[in-house]
């Protein structure tokens, strides 16, 4: 059996998505997500220009040797843009081998090592009665964690909550040939949100896990003192309290607090996760499918952080596609020290892009048992669908600095 294509379709049901399609010589096909935010073209031009003609006449059984070709051969390694284009292929490549052996690609990773998937959802709101809302919706459609985040009082719309954002449903943050600009205070931030948990728990009780981002925006002392004060309201995690390629910061913020820490939605290598695995600094690591080399590379991460009592919490938002999703859902279903799974819903309109086999019951997903991944797309409704340009926002302070997130 050979690789005998291999097609990259953009397409934008609402949002831009990049998808890799790989095709054998028996006509068996796999897809592969390849979507980075903001910065879809530069990956879809990576894979066209510089890997799709190298694929063709390839074993497409060999995952592992097509992963290392890929990485090591550039010589230019790592990076969101060369590890997103690589986690594509492997992707496709788990899709096709599952579908040789009619086995979901769980399956294939060992099998289940649990009945379904935890996931939690994203609640936001302007102010506390939007944000109760919020969590009462989710808590109806059966989740059983949930994410929190808020407006501040003072600044205006910050990314994920405040005026004009609906509740969970932030993504994309905007249309356009140039991203929106959003003002930020860290101190009215640090003032606000502990009172935010003390009256979630109060009106929800103190079974629910509650989690909360941070989007990278703090100074580790910052974040210290964040986590402090959030340890009377017993969060799940606290995410990306301080700049990611700062590993160092989290010792700082770890010194002073028992909230457990999450962070890895923007790493990309198992060399951005290293000292923070093996040095217990972090009690979740985020990397996603998409942005950290696929199957093979999340496995190898994983499988450091069951080492040192690390858990896995694979980022699941809306500008990951449904085939991220399915990639997730199996991984999580099969390795040992699975922590949680986020999952924001796409809208129907990307679902009916990308049909697919897993499916949320009752606060879980499962992958579901189609052979390999259980996604397709349907390439005539993605045509309808041209890209568009769209950009995260940039984040300001009052004197117009531009800040971290
Ligand atoms: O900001 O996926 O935990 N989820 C998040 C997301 C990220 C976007 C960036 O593309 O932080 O909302
Ligand atoms: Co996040």
């Amino acid at each position: 059996m050979k690789i005998s294509d291999a097609q990259v379709i953009i397409t934008s049901p609402g949002r831009n998505f990049v998808t890799l399609m790989v095709t054998t010589d028996d006509g068996v096909t796999g897809l592969g997500d390849a979507t980075v935010n903001g910065r879809e073209l530069a990956v879809a031009s990576y894979l066209r220009d510089h890997v799709a003609p190298l694929l063709i006449g390839r074993d497409p059984h060999r995952i592992e040797d097509t992963w290392q070709y890929l990485y090591k051969g550039a010589y230019w390694r790592r990076g969101p843009v060369t590890m997103a284009a690589i986690a594509a292929v492997d992707m496709a490549l788990w899709d096709i081998k599952g579908k040789v052996a009619g086995l979901p690609v769980y399956q294939l990773l060992g099998g289940a090592s649990r009945d379904g998937v935890l996931v939690y959802c994203h609640a936001s709101g302007s102010d506390i009665p939007e944000l109760f809302d919020s969590v009462e919706r989710h808590l109806e459609l059966g989740y059983r964690a949930v994410r929190i985040q808020s407006a501040v009082p003072g600044l205006g719309k910050i990314y994920g909550a405040g005026p004009g954002v609906s509740s969970g449903r932030y993504e994309p943050a905007g249309r356009g040939a140039a991203p929106s600009e959003e003002t930020w205070d860290t101190g009215a931030y640090l003032r606000h949100i502990p009172g935010v948990f003390e009256k979630v728990r109060e009106r929800f009780g103190p079974d629910l896990p509650l989690l909360h981002d941070a989007h990278h925006r703090l100074t580790p002392i910052q974040a210290a003192r964040l986590g402090r004060d959030l340890e009377p309201y017993d969060l799940f995690w606290l995410e990306d309290v301080t700049p990611a390629e700062d590993q160092e910061a989290l010792r700082l913020v770890r010194q002073h607090t028992t909230t457990p820490l999450a962070i890895g939605e923007v790493f990309n290598s198992i060399f951005d996760c290293e000292r923070l695995i093996r040095e217990r600094l972090i009690d979740y690591i985020r990397v996603a499918a998409v942005h950290a080399g696929g199957i093979t590379h999340l496995k190898r991460i994983f499988a450091l952080a069951e080492l040192y009592g690390v858990k896995s919490g694979s980022h699941g938002p809306t500008d990951v596609s449904p085939v991220t999703m399915a990639a997730a859902t199996h991984l999580d279903l099969a390795i040992p020290n699975f922590g949680i799974q986020e999952h924001m819903r796409h809208e129907p309109l990307v679902d009916e892009v990308f049909p697919h086999a897993y499916r949320f019951d009752d606060g879980y997903l499962h992958p579901g048992d189609e052979p390999g991944l259980g996604v397709r797309i349907d390439t005539e409704r993605a045509a309808r669908y041209p890209y568009e340009p769209a950009y995260l926002p940039v984040n300001r302070l009052a004197d117009g600095t531009v800040h971290d997130w």
